[in-house]
């Protein structure tokens, strides 16, 4: 029988004040998780509240200002306050120096600093909201934003401020994925979720400053009206667009790459199978953090930029399927011929695969300069991000969080619930925004409160989609906070699985391993050895 640990990192020191002066890497991974989850589900209540008014044409709930303030306020706050810092900041944090077998990240205290900055920096960001919200869209085009008399101001603070803590996490984790893995951890050795992560922090370092110059300049425009971006005085609002975008491109895949290193994680334990093509996943993660760079006019097509760029863009874009194409083939084919157990981290990679798939396909329809033109601005677009971020990075972050909540707590979840929660969520999730892509194709702008007719059925649809999904999130809720205290105990490797976090207690002590490990054996090598879990140990 299995029992937890007397003392980990949960409760050695005791005391608050150990917490929000912490250094350890896995309390500040499970504050970030705390924070991130609350503004999930601050941007998840707006996003009922819109869909709700969806339901009929014409005002059922709220006004049309209004409207336009709570798509911003929930597109901001996903976007800013949980899916960048989200798999990054809460489990890389967690897992990362666990799974390089080192005793913390390379810098501890900007580490504690970061996750301070993010607090502020959403604070800002949330007092937006009591003074008067944001109706500008979370891409705050100018000259609108400039002009509008809602709280730009403290909104764009916000988000300068969390550029702050995403750039110094990304350089924590380069320094750290350097410098401080385990003899014998090669780069080729290293799991693939550290790929991942390189790539990301190489983009969060290199594109977050160009957000935070934007911004800057778009509060000084706002205050001292100098005449940057607003062409009444002088100024150029396409500019704009290009410096937003050319960070804002490289950011989805700020959301995206950490997600695809989970899946590859995922995706070989339950397969339990050595992961296909490992150099090619691990490369076609810094092939798409390169090529991230020289495709952001995709989102102008229809700005006025000249047809010679368009062109040129809409040919970089498609670029960007090959890589994101490599690896979903060695997925497939890692899974191929697999012993494949479908427990719930499974589940959620698989959901990925099907619905990421579905995003990135709709994605070159977009990025093919002449459907876009008719594509732009409706709901078409809706559809296709919120497959990408909710299909894709959702999925892959719920699969993570169903992954390795075992290791942050030492138990696990009942899988009964959480199999019926997941079956909510993809079918509540397919209902929602499948029926999107047809209202988009049929011409329903995106960003408007009020709609013909005609496109009722589908916007009920999608409403009714949405508590489907609603009710999915209730339940994960429900078995997940049980899990912390009732659940049953489950030992260091539940999944049995190869990576260094599983070869530590649950919850891990608090400087990680009583050792540090070497590496014995690849972090896929299923070929080789065939570790047992440590949760049938206990039945
Ligand atoms: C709970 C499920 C969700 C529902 C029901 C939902 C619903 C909506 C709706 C109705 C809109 C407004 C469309 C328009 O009028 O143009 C919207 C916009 C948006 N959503 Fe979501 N959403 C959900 C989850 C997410 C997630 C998880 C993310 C990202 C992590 C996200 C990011 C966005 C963004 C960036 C916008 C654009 C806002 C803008 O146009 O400025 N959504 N969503
Ligand atoms: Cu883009």
């Amino acid at each position: 029988m299995n029992k937890l640990p007397d003392k980990s990192y949960l409760n050695d020191p005791k005391g608050l004040k150990s917490w929000l002066l912490t250094r350890d890497h896995k309390r500040i991974g499970l504050m970030y998780l705390y924070a991130i989850m609350t503004a999930f589900l601050l941007g998840g209540i707006f996003a009922m509240i819109i869909r709700l008014e969806l339901l009929s044409p014409g005002k059922d709930l709220i006004d049309a200002d209004t409207y336009n303030q709570f798509f911003t306020l929930h597109g901001a706050i996903m976007i800013f306050l949980f899916i960048i810092p989200s798999i990054p900041a809460a489990f890389g944090n967690f897992v990362l120096p666990l799974m390089i077998g080192a005793k913390d990240v390379a810098f501890p205290r900007l580490n504690l600093a970061s996750w301070y900055i993010y607090i502020l920096g959403s604070l800002f960001a949330l007092y937006s909201i009591i003074t008067g919200a944001v109706d500008t869209g979370w891409t705050f085009y100018t000259p609108y934003s400039t002009e509008t008399t809602t709280s730009v101001i403290s909104m764009t603070l916000g988000v300068f401020i969390l550029g702050f803590s995403s750039i110094f996490t990304g350089l924590n984790f380069i320094v750290t994925i350097h410098k401080l893995r385990a003899p014998g951890m090669t780069w080729f050795k290293m799991p693939l979720f550290v790929w991942a992560l390189y790539a990301t922090a190489i983009i969060q370092v290199l594109a977050t400053p160009v957000l935070g110059i934007t911004l800057i300049l778009l509060i000084i425009e706002r205050v001292v009206g100098i005449g940057i971006f607003d062409p009444a005085m002088g100024g150029d609002p396409v500019l704009y667009q290009h410096f937003f975008w050319f960070y804002s491109h490289p950011a989805v895949y700020i959301m995206i790459l950490p997600g695809m290193g989970i899946i590859s994680e995922l995706i070989s334990v339950f397969s339990h199978k050595k992961i296909f093509g490992y150099k090619a996943i691990a490369f076609s993660s810094l092939g798409i953090a390169f090529v991230s760079f020289l495709v952001w006019g995709h989102h102008m097509f229809v700005s006025g930029q000249s047809e010679l760029a368009a062109m040129i863009f809409s040919f970089l874009t498609f670029f960007v399927g090959i890589p994101s194409g490599i690896k979903v083939f060695n997925w497939v084919t890692t899974m191929y011929r697999g012993s494949i157990s479908l427990e719930a981290p499974m589940l959620y990679a698989l959901s990925f695969l099907f619905l990421f798939t579905i995003g990135g396909l709709t994605g070159i329809f977009l990025g093919a300069l002449s459907v876009d033109v008719h594509l732009h601005d409706t709901y078409f677009i809706v559809a296709h991000f919120h497959y990408v971020m909710m299909g894709g990075t959702v999925m892959a972050f719920l699969g993570g969080l169903h992954y390795w909540w075992p290791k942050f707590w030492g138990r696990m979840y009942s899988e009964f619930w959480a199999r019926i929660s997941v079956a909510l969520i993809f079918v509540g999730f397919n209902v929602t925004f499948f029926s999107q892509f047809i209202l988009g194709s049929q011409g329903m702008p995106r960003r408007y409160y009020n709609y013909l007719d005609q496109y009722q059925p589908l916007h009920g649809f999608s409403t009714f989609g949405s508590w489907i999904l609603g009710l999915g999130f209730v339940v994960m809720a429900v078995y997940l906070i049980h899990a912390i205290f009732r659940g049953k105990v489950a030992g260091a490797n539940p999944w049995g699985a190869l990576t260094f976090e599983w070869t530590t207690p649950s919850p891990p002590p608090h400087e990680n391993f009583d050792k540090i490990p070497t590496m014995e054996h690849g972090p896929y090598d299923y070929d080789k050895i065939v570790p047992r879990s440590t949760l049938a140990e206990s039945d």
